[in-house]
């Protein structure tokens, strides 16, 4: 009898320790500071070089510096515009495959002084374009990041052990100098326009062992601990392995680390992640808002419209990656005034679009939960974290909202709690209509959920949404669920 009572007693003592601990997180996890990044979900990259003034992608490197010129260049006006248009932060490329750099490198000749820009001046009386971005990222509240590209065209050395050293060299000036970056960029092009390496020239490289790739990452993490470092295969996140902005369908955050490399042949795995990766490498997905990444007078007719930049955020942000949208600075040292009337009006739409949590007055129900901190409540109260969780053993599950009267919605929106890791493998939605439950149809599959899902799908009118989880790789963690009715 007394062992009993006791152990009863013990019982509700462990029932209710489960009751208020949160799931055991189940790896691989985000590091604090790649979760913090995705939560930027989307910023600005610019592409501005030689390449602007010479109508090329990808310069030989043997362009005349002097060709750089200007003529109202304003690096507060992209800032303003970037900000405007939603971005979070901007990642400059400082060296393109070309060589030049937009800093006073005094690693090499083949920079910004020896162009015709008379702009601003740093603290060493020189003309600097990073510098006058940080300054302006400063002022409106936008994080910096670089993109310096392993290869160069421009360096005698190119393939030898030298240009290695003053990669490294030119890596550590960089991250030294501009304050905090959120993100260091290491593309992985090496020719492919038939010349490979080089100026106008073979020069091949080993792409895995050449750069000395564990070396950069100690030089950028030791001046910069909070950067996401960039490549095809991280290690802070990866390509999405398309340039058109297209995340895959289901999008794992994670890779098996030690296949994937810059120039990594299987590009189309980085699209969905490997979804037995053993590390968090998140994707994120690169596109220019021009065909090309560089400005080039005859695409000021192809820009993409405020419609197809917002297709790109729901294929993105709405597929668990983040959207690195390029913009293309003009001759004039700008950001040209079409890309900027569309991003600005792409931003006004995505607001528009998610402007209501519709759920947010509807009665919420769960199979199960956890215990009283984890109510299917914190779905829908706009707090990062808190979150609705199912009981240890309990991977399956589902939430149902009911409104108070039949209420339309064409927009769903799902986030996990990803500090706990990305566990949802598979999730369905039904709607309650004409007196029975019914699959939404997205148009694609529902896939996974990870940092954000988003669904858009033909308006419906009902009364009851349900929101079921057959397949996890653990207890729930749901922070987020979100309908609206962009009516678009
Ligand atoms: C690619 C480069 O070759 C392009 O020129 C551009 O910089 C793009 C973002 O990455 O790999």
């Amino acid at each position: 009898m007394k062992v009993s009572v006791i152990t009863s007693f013990l019982m509700v003592c462990l029932i209710g320790q489960a009751e208020n601990t949160p799931p055991a997180p189940i790896g691989p996890l985000p590091q604090p500071k790649q979760v913090e990044w995705q939560k930027m979900e989307t910023y600005a990259f610019v592409h501005y070089g030689l390449n602007t003034f010479n109508d090329s992608e990808w310069g030989y490197g043997d362009a005349d510096p002097k060709t750089f010129n200007p003529s109202r260049m304003d690096v507060e006006q992209w800032v303003q515009t970037f900000k405007q248009a939603g971005m979070k932060g901007v990642i400059i490329v400082a060296k393109h495959h070309d060589g030049f750099t937009l800093w006073p490198s005094s690693l090499t000749d083949y920079n910004i002084t020896r162009s015709s820009y008379n702009g601003p001046k740093n603290k060493d009386g020189k003309v600097d374009v990073l510098a006058e971005l940080r300054k302006a990222c400063d002022k409106y509240g936008l994080k910096m990041g670089v993109y310096l590209s392993p290869w160069d065209r421009n360096h005698a050395e190119y393939g030898h052990q030298a240009y290695v050293d003053y990669y490294h060299k030119q890596l550590t000036d960089l991250v030294t100098n501009y304050g905090p970056l959120f993100e260091v960029w290491l593309d992985g092009a090496n020719g492919g326009d038939g010349y490979y390496g080089g100026a106008r020239e073979t020069r091949k490289i080993d792409r895995r062992n050449y750069y000395n790739f564990p070396k950069i990452h100690s030089i950028i993490l030791e001046h910069q601990p909070q950067a996401i470092i960039f490549s095809d295969g991280g290690p802070g996140c990866r390509w999405v392995g398309n340039e058109h902005g297209e995340a895959g369908i289901p999008n794992w955050s994670f890779l098996r680390k030690n296949e994937v490399y810059p120039g990594y042949p299987n590009n189309q795995e980085l699209k969905t992640g490997h979804p037995d990766g053993d590390t968090w490498i998140p994707a994120e997905c690169d596109v220019s808002i021009r065909p090309g990444w560089f400005y080039h007078p005859k695409e000021d007719s192809k820009v993409k419209t405020p419609e197809q930049l917002a297709d790109i955020y729901y294929q993105s942000v709405g597929r668990n990656a983040t959207f690195l949208l390029n913009f293309p600075i003009d001759r004039e040292g700008r950001v040209n005034a079409i890309d900027s009337a569309n991003a600005v009006r792409f931003r006004q739409i995505i607001d528009e679009d998610l402007r209501t949590n519709l759920l947010r007055k509807a009665k919420v129900t769960a199979s199960s939960v956890r215990g009283k901190k984890y109510s299917a409540k914190n779905l829908t109260d706009g707090k990062w974290d808190t979150y609705w969780a199912t009981p240890d053993g309990v991977n399956t599950g589902e939430v149902t909202f009911t409104f108070k009267k039949p209420t339309k919605i064409d927009r769903l929106l799902l986030q996990e709690y990803i500090p706990l890791g990305q566990r949802v493998r598979r999730f369905v939605v039904e709607a309650f209509i004409d007196g029975k439950w019914q699959p939404i149809d997205p148009g694609e599959p529902f896939g996974n959920i990870g940092y954000k899902r988003i669904l858009r799908f033909t308006a419906i009118e009902t009364t009851s949404i349900k929101v079921s989880f057959p397949e996890s790789r653990g207890p729930l963690c749901i922070n987020n669920i979100a309908a609206y009715f962009a009516n678009r």
